[in-house]
């Protein structure tokens, strides 16, 4: 598991060159920009259960065929192991956002999951929708202007939001 320092570090140690001034900046502007940071993690960890719920809500509406008789998440166990893996990769996402770095998602929660549905027989695409959602919804939250100090975190949820398609992608 590597975060945004220790990422540079590999690469640059990789190709056995020192930290380069760019990557200093990059780093450096992280920094300065922390707490944004902090409080994207901090809204999106508060609202946790809000936006699984939204999302699974809007999935099943969209896609009535999951909770009917014969569906993937039809009886309680499978719905309650379908909202667990969406809460499972908002955290993985809120992991990946405070670290700066997506490698915490990638080997930890997405490695072998698109296997692991395959045989569950769980289908990949609907779980990508269902993420997709939680991605609307966790940055509607997170980029709320109201109630924090306004500044510009559009690269912040660009990125927020690139942690989730990796997450859609990765199943989908
Ligand atoms: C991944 N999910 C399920 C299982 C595993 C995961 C390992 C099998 C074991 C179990 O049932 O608990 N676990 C999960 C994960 C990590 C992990 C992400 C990462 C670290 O350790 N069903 C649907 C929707 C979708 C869904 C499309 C969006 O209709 C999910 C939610 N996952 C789902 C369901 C099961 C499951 C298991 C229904 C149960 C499948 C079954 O037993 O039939």
């Amino acid at each position: 598991m590597l975060d945004a320092f220790t990422k540079v570090v590999s690469q640059s140690d990789t190709r056995g060159e020192y930290v380069s001034d760019a990557q200093i900046d990059a780093l450096k502007s992280m920094v300065s920009e922390g707490t944004k940071r902090m409080d994207v993690v901090n809204r999106i960890t508060s609202n946790a259960s809000t936006i699984v719920a939204n999302a699974a809500r809007a999935l099943f509406a969209e896609q009535p065929q999951l909770i009917a008789p014969g569906g993937n998440a039809y009886t309680n166990r499978r719905m309650a192991a379908c909202l667990r893996d969406m809460e499972i990769v908002l955290r993985y996402v809120t992991y990946a956002t405070f670290t700066g770095d997506a490698s915490v998602l990638d080997d930890r929660c997405l490695n072998g999951l698109r296997e692991t549905y395959q045989a569950l027989g769980v289908p990949g695409g609907s779980v990508a929708a269902g993420v997709s959602k939680m991605k609307e919804a966790a940055i509607a939250i997170a980029n709320d202007p109201n109630g924090v100090t306004r500044g510009d975190c559009s690269s912040l949820m660009s990125e927020v939001g690139g942690y989730f398609d990796r997450a859609a992608a990765a199943v989908g």
